[in-house]
C-alpha cells in the first residue's frame, strides 16, 4: 500500500442521489439497451457500500423523476477546499438538476459561487490534481464556462487549465487522476503536453470505460469486467474496488459521475 501521507486530498463525504425510474431515458450518445431500473437500483446501492467503506459518510438524495439524468450529481458542482461552484450543464434536460442540489450543498459550504450563461460547463469534464483543475473543452462545456470557473478558481488560490478534446463526452471519461502523481490516460491525451509530467498508467481502448475510476482515500474504485485496468491500478500500489455499473454505462455515465466527494 502507498503511504496515505503521501496524498494531498482525503473525502470525508459524498452526495449521491438514488437513480429515478426515467432513468431509462436519460441522454445517450449511442443507441443502446436501456438501463434496468430495478439493477441500477442494486448497483447504486453497491456504490453508496463502497464509498462507506473507503470511510465516507454519503448523503443519499432522493429520486427525482423529473430529471432522467439526475443520479449523475457530479455533474452539477465542484467541490473545492475552498468553495463550492454550482455549474451550468451543457444539456437542457439536465439544466434544472442544479436546483434540486443547491440546499444539500448549502449545508455544508458558506462560500458558493456559480456558472452564469452563455457559460455552460458539467463537472464530468473537471479533474482536479491538488490546486490545479483541468478543465475538459468538450460539447457540455463551452470556452465562456470554462474561462468563468478559472477566475473563480484564481479568485480562491487555485487554477484551472483548459484542455481540448473531441472524441469523449466529459473529460473524466478518458482520464483520472488517482493521486501520487499517476494518471490513468486513455490514447485522446497520450499526447497531450500538459499531461507530459505525470507518471501515466495508459488503458487501453478495449478497457477505455474503466479509465473513469475514482480515487477514494488511497483506494481505487473500478468499474467490474475491466481486468487489465484493475491489475494497472493496483501495479501502482493501490487496492482497487470493482464496482458493476453496466446500467449507468449505457447512458453513458461511470463511476464518479454517480458522487460529489468532499
Ligand atoms: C449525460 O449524457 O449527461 C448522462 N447520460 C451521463 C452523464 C455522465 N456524467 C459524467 O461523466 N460525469
Amino acid at each position: 500500500m502507498l503511504n496515505s501521507s503521501a496524498s494531498t486530498i482525503e473525502f470525508n463525504r459524498a452526495i449521491v442521489r438514488t437513480p429515478c425510474k426515467r432513468i431509462v431515458e436519460g441522454l445517450t450518445s449511442a443507441t443502446m439497451e436501456k438501463p434496468d431500473y430495478n439493477k441500477a437500483l442494486e448497483q447504486h446501492n453497491e456504490y453508496i457500500k463502497a464509498l462507506q467503506y473507503c470511510g465516507l459518510e454519503v448523503i443519499i438524495l432522493p429520486a427525482d423523476e423529473r430529471y432522467p439524468d439526475s443520479t449523475f450529481v457530479e455533474d452539477t458542482a465542484l467541490l473545492t477546499p475552498h468553495c463550492a461552484i454550482f455549474t451550468n450543464p451543457g444539456a437542457e434536460s439536465r439544466e434544472g438538476e442544479i436546483a434540486i442540489i443547491r440546499e444539500t450543498i448549502a449545508d455544508f459550504y458558506n462560500t458558493i459561487e456559480a456558472i452564469k450563461p452563455p457559460g455552460t460547463i458539467e463537472a464530468g469534464d473537471i479533474m482536479r490534481v491538488g490546486n490545479n483543475f483541468y478543465i475538459g473543452l468538450s460539447e457540455r462545456t463551452n470556452e465562456e464556462g470554462a474561462n468563468q470557473m478559472i477566475s473563480i478558481l484564481r479568485h480562491y488560490g487555485m487554477d484551472g487549465i483548459p484542455i481540448n478534446m473531441n472524441e469523449m463526452l466529459h473529460l473524466k471519461t478518458g482520464l483520472s487522476y488517482i493521486e501520487n502523481n499517476y494518471l490513468m490516460i486513455t490514447k485522446e491525451f497520450l499526447n497531450e503536453p500538459k499531461f507530459k509530467h505525470f507518471k501515466q498508467l495508459e488503458v487501453s481502448s478495449e478497457e477505455a470505460y474503466a479509465a473513469n475510476s475514482v480515487w477514494v482515500n488511497n483506494r481505487v474504485l473500478v468499474p467490474q469486467g475491466f481486468p487489465n485496468t484493475k491489475a494497472l491500478i493496483e501495479s501502482a500500489g493501490y487496492e482497487t474496488i470493482a464496482i458493476d455499473t453496466s446500467e449507468f454505462r449505457k447512458i453513458d455515465g461511470g463511476l464518479s459521475c454517480l458522487s460529489l466527494r468532499f
